[in-house]
């Protein structure tokens, strides 16, 4: 017995030395150290998952256009229906590798930045918010940006334990690579050395020009072991996936396309119908809201069309499981896992042998952009053929 307990002080001894050594040399890889050109910090305080990430692709290559290093916020997941009830802030490497990143511009994540750098670099007393005058126009003096005003601005920055020391308004200024001389001119880093923004420097959705750097947005390690197992214990290939955006608030969002004033670009929907609103095709209902019929009908072309053993169905609310297994009888495995972790599910569709979207949703869009990359065939409900991939494929 006492044998036995010595043996395993020593192995609790030996493996807390190897976490040590381990942590030093971690440590020492990761030693910041300081961008003269300087970094630009914000919070990504527009919509969800798939929001967030349009945000972050303009956001990294605004970062580029400035040579300044990107300080890589944690995602903003709302938990308002379960545990905790309130904002998480997950970083960004929970889910992706941020050393993808720097193949195309130097990065931190904001996290490090707040530990490593801005002790010495940014320190309390100098911090200073960047914004629009017409933002600012929302204050009470009407000259400080409205950096922790509300959910989720307050939540975020006291997160990251920061508080705004003084404001820098600008006007006559956009995110993109035009006013670069602008920017360059009117805030040098040499007396401007952290440009930190209430919101994201870029467009929603993001623009043409910047879907291709989903590229460098890369899964962990983990998520992708993790999202492996799931597909090799449920999902016999090859398998269709698709994504059902039909909640109640996206229900209430589409109900804003038959008032017919919204015109083809409505929220992500410049992925299918083409970003050139001039040429761009029209945007039905049934691809923002696609109803039991229509999900049908695509479920049974594509899985014929692939042969698939398999459909996994990705739902923000119900999944119609039941509907769609008496649409295959057995011969199609049907499975829809609701996980608690939306990654899982993004995961999932982006490694289908055929995707099926929704054309109007950003969270889709993460997906198709993925598989793009990957160069994974996609369509949308209501559009079987849209995209790069299917301009000149018969079927
Ligand atoms: N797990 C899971 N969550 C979803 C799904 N569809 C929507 N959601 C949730 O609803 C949010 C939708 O917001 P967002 O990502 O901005 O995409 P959009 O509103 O569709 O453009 C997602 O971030 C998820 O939290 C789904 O298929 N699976
Ligand atoms: C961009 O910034 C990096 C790092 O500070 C610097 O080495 C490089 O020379 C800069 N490039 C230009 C074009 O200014
Ligand atoms: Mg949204």
């Amino acid at each position: 017995m006492a044998a036995k307990r010595n043996h395993l002080q020593l192995f609790v001894v030996y493996y807390s030395l190897i976490a040590i050594l381990l942590q030093i040399s971690l440590t020492c890889a990761t030693e910041l150290t300081w961008d003269d050109n300087g970094y630009i910090l914000y919070c990504p305080c527009m919509g969800r998952f798939g929001n967030q990430a349009d945000h972050f692709l303009g956001s990294l290559a605004f970062a580029k256009i400035l040579n300044r290093t990107l300080a890589v916020p944690p995602f903003i997941v709302y938990r308002h229906h379960a545990p905790p009830y309130s904002n998480v802030h997950v970083p960004y490497s929970e889910f992706f590798q941020l050393e993808a990143l720097t193949h195309y511009h130097r990065v931190v994540s904001l996290e490090d930045f707040m530990e490593q750098l801005a002790p010495t670099h940014w320190p309390k007393g100098q911090r200073v918010a960047y914004c629009f005058e017409s933002a600012a126009q929302r204050s009470v003096d009407k000259k400080s940006c409205p950096m922790k005003d509300g959910n989720p601005f307050g939540p975020f920055w006291d997160h990251v334990g920061v508080e705004f020391d003084r404001s820098v308004l600008f006007d006559g200024l956009s995110f993109s690579s035009y006013h670069q001389p602008h920017w360059l001119n009117k805030f040098p880093p040499s007396e401007h050395p952290v440009l930190a923004l209430p919101g994201a420097p870029a467009q929603f959705p993001v623009i043409e020009e910047y879907v291709g750097l989903q590229r460098y947005v890369v899964w962990t390690e983990r998520m992708v072991q993790d999202g492996q197992e799931h597909i090799a214990a449920l999902l016999p290939r090859p398998y269709v996936a698709i994504h059902l955006r039909i909640g109640s608030d996206w229900v209430n969002a589409c109900k804003l396309l038959q008032s017919g004033d919204a015109g083809p670009h409505f929220m992500a929907s410049p992925q299918c119908v083409g970003y050139n609103r001039h040429t761009a095709l029209p945007l039905t209902m049934t691809m923002c809201l696609p109803d039991l019929a229509e999900i049908r009908r695509a479920l049974k072309l594509w899985v014929k069309k692939i042969s698939a053993r398999s459909v996994y169905i990705a739902t923000d609310s119900e999944s119609h499981l039941a509907e769609i297994q008496k649409l295959f009888k057995d011969k199609v495995k049907v499975v829809s896992l609701k996980p608690d972790s939306a990654q899982l599910d993004l995961y999932i569709l982006s490694q289908a042998d055929h995707f099926v979207g929704n054309c109007v949703s950003s969270f889709s869009a993460f997906v198709k952009r993925d598989r793009d990359v990957h160069a994974r065939p996609s369509s949308f409900f209501g559009m079987d053929y849209a995209g790069k991939m299917y301009k000149k494929q018969e079927l």
